[in-house]
């Protein structure tokens, strides 16, 4: 069917909580019943796929599903022929080489002729051989952290998020060897009526993750001040200024990025702002 798109997301995980929030915040209304395996948005065409991650790269690719949500650690491990769409910000973490907390470390050189246990051997294996490095990899798909404490390796490679799982299996963190995120990938050869779906769903997609970066920020400040407040503050365009009751005084709103929030409050009250407030946006279109 053409005029539907068909969208995999993680049934149950790490992903999928913030993967139909994402969904929901465009405005897509379904319903996600637990043990559901299938939906239909009831005001978009977009139909759901309930999957395990490690499936949604495969059925992309053969286009059983259109487009997916995974872990980009996932895509790239899988390495199946997918266009990698948009990066969507949430789950991120990190695959990192990890050692015995007591062995010392001096370089990437240590791990030279020793095993590693991992369950991603095709990102471990790209990164060693990248660097020179000719190690052996022991594929293991679960605990891998328990691997050096029971003598089955060396070294791990596995996910890292606070690094809490690795702190309490007595083990060390020496190298991060890719960062990632959840990304949207896309099948190849979608027709080109399903490719204005999903450019309608980019649109939105777009305009929630620039109203969860950007705050809308309203502040009262003396005339005199104003000049300089409108230099501290870059907005989208320049910042709206209406005057107060009270004479010689305005209130200036404009919109900030998430990041530099706190030098910009700082930089705002020594210019002489008062009654700062700052609010979250709920949809922007730039
Ligand atoms: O059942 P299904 O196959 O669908 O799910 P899954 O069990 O394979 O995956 P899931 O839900 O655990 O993770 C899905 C995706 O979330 C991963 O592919 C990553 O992209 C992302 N993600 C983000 C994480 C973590 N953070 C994470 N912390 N995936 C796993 N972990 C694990 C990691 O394996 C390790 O055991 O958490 C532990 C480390 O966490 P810290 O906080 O102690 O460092
Ligand atoms: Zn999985």
């Amino acid at each position: 069917m053409d005029n539907i798109l068909r969208i995999a997301v993680q049934k149950s995980g790490r992903l999928s909580d913030e993967s139909l929030k994402l969904i929901k915040e465009c405005g897509i209304k379904f319903s996600n019943g637990t043990g559901k395996l299938k939906s239909v948005a009831t005001n978009f065409p977009l139909e759901f796929l309930f999957l395990r991650d490690d499936d949604i790269p495969g059925y992309v690719q053969d286009g059983i599903a259109d487009i997916g949500i995974v872990g980009a650690n996932e895509a790239e491990e899988k390495d199946k022929a997918v266009d990698w769409t948009q990066k969507l910000g949430f789950s991120k973490c990190r695959l990192s080489l990890a050692i015995d907390k007591n062995e010392p470390y001096s370089g990437l050189g240590d791990f030279q002729g020793k095993r590693l246990a991992t369950s991603y051997p095709k990102i471990l294996g790209d990164f060693l051989a990248a660097n020179n490095v000719e190690a052996d990899i022991h594929e293991i798909s679960g605990s891998v952290e328990i691997a050096p404490s029971i003598g089955l390796a060396y070294g791990i490679c596995d996910i890292v998020s606070s690094g809490s799982t690795l702190m309490s299996n007595g083990l060390k963190e020496v190298e991060v060897i890719f960062r990632s995120e959840a990304v949207l990938i896309a099948n190849k050869q979608l027709s080109d009526e399903k490719r204005t779906i999903l450019k309608r769903l980019l649109f939105r997609i777009d305009a929630v993750q620039a109203a969860r970066s950007s705050k809308y920020i309203l502040l009262n400040a003396p005339n005199e001040a104003i000049d300089k407040i409108i230099d501290i503050l870059p907005g989208m365009r320049s910042p709206t200024v209406l005057p107060l009751a009270q004479e010689n005084w305005s209130s200036i709103h404009s919109v900030i990025n998430e990041d530099d929030f706190w030098g910009v409050i700082e930089n705002l009250r020594e210019a002489g702002a008062e009654g700062i407030l700052v609010v979250p946006i709920e949809k922007m279109i730039v």
